[in-house]
């Protein structure tokens, strides 16, 4: 005869089948969004000291990237927020980062230095301080520096996508250089900086937000990641916002904080801050007008048809 079990034996039982029960798993019945990442800021003058130190002893061809990946503290390697992989590149004189390519999309944000280029699929383009350059999906590329100085970026990279979804892959081309020309005039993939900062300052008021469009097409830079920069005056605060994207920030000129929910962010010129997911902000220029530039992943949340946002309690 049977006899009568509990329903912890039926959850036990459920287990020897690979069966798990619902109503045990609390994380389908939040009601806000939960990410893992925090609001967090990477000083540029720390990681400036440790990519210059790290210049000394490993090579860009050593290393194949000289990057440091910035790591969200409330999540793991390769997360700057739950979508985004931003990491500091450092290149030096003479040096080559081989070429290759990869599914993810990749942007660059330069922050210093004079001299470096990076060719894309062939297209040999010159990279300058506040220059935003695209690296499209599975397009091959690779970087070199002329001239004296070090040569730094931020990268933005749509990895943690990839990787949860384990189509993350990658391919060495069979030399270091992949071959490539300049090409003159307007590039779908360089978005000078000089270009956004008039564009910046020719809207009206205290705060400006320009989005960055594909010169050919006008659609976001990517399928996944999206990029704008702000102006904010000296003195004056951005409009609080809070959705369903996140965002990693570059502070291109100016001092100033970004409240994060109840974090406060402090930041200067080549700084970068992670915002989470529904996380409400907003940024306060303290000294000189502050320049942002931001990199989201709205494009990849409202493809999915999952944008939310919500005024702000403020
Ligand atoms: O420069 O090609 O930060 O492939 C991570 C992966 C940079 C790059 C990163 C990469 C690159
Ligand atoms: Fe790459």
């Amino acid at each position: 005869m049977q006899v009568a079990s509990s329903i912890d034996d039926v959850i036990a039982e459920a287990a020897n089948v690979h069966a798990h029960p619902l109503w045990k798993a609390p994380h389908a019945r939040v009601a806000a969004p939960n990410p893992r990442s925090l609001a967090h800021c990477w000083s540029y003058r720390q990681l400036r000291s440790l990519l210059v130190r790290a210049g000394e002893l490993i090579s860009a061809e050593e290393a194949d990237r000289r990057v440091f990946m910035m790591i969200n503290p409330g999540s793991e390697p390769p997360c700057t927020t739950e979508t985004i992989a931003a990491a500091y590149q450092l290149i030096l004189p003479g040096e080559c980062a081989p070429a290759h390519r990869h599914t993810p999309f990749a942007l660059r944000f330069i922050v210093e230095g004079t001299g470096a280029f990076t060719a894309v699929n062939g297209e040999k383009v010159w990279m300058e301080p506040g220059d935003l350059i695209l690296t499209p999906s599975w397009a091959f590329h690779d970087h070199g520096k002329e001239g004296a100085g070090p040569m730094l970026w931020v990268d933005g990279l749509d990895v943690p996508l990839m990787s949860y979804l384990r189509i993350q892959f990658f391919e060495e081309w069979k030399e270091a250089r992949f071959p490539s020309l300049e090409i003159g005039g307007a590039s779908n993939l360089r978005y000078p900086w000089a270009e956004m900062e008039q564009r910046l300052r020719d809207e009206p008021g205290a705060y400006a937000l320009v989005p960055y469009l594909q010169r050919v097409g006008g659609q976001a830079i990517s399928r996944t990641m999206g990029a704008y920069a702000e102006r904010i005056d000296a003195g004056t605060s951005s409009p609080a916002r809070q959705s369903t994207v996140s965002h990693v920030y570059v502070v291109r000129s100016g001092r100033g904080r970004t409240h994060v929910g109840s974090t406060v962010l402090e930041w200067e010129p080549g700084d970068t801050f992670a915002i989470p997911t529904w996380q409400a902000f907003h940024h306060e220029a303290l000294d000189g007008t502050a320049y942002l530039f931001a990199m989201h992943d709205r494009p990849l949340i409202d493809a999915l048809g999952y944008y939310q946002e919500q005024r702000p309690a403020r």
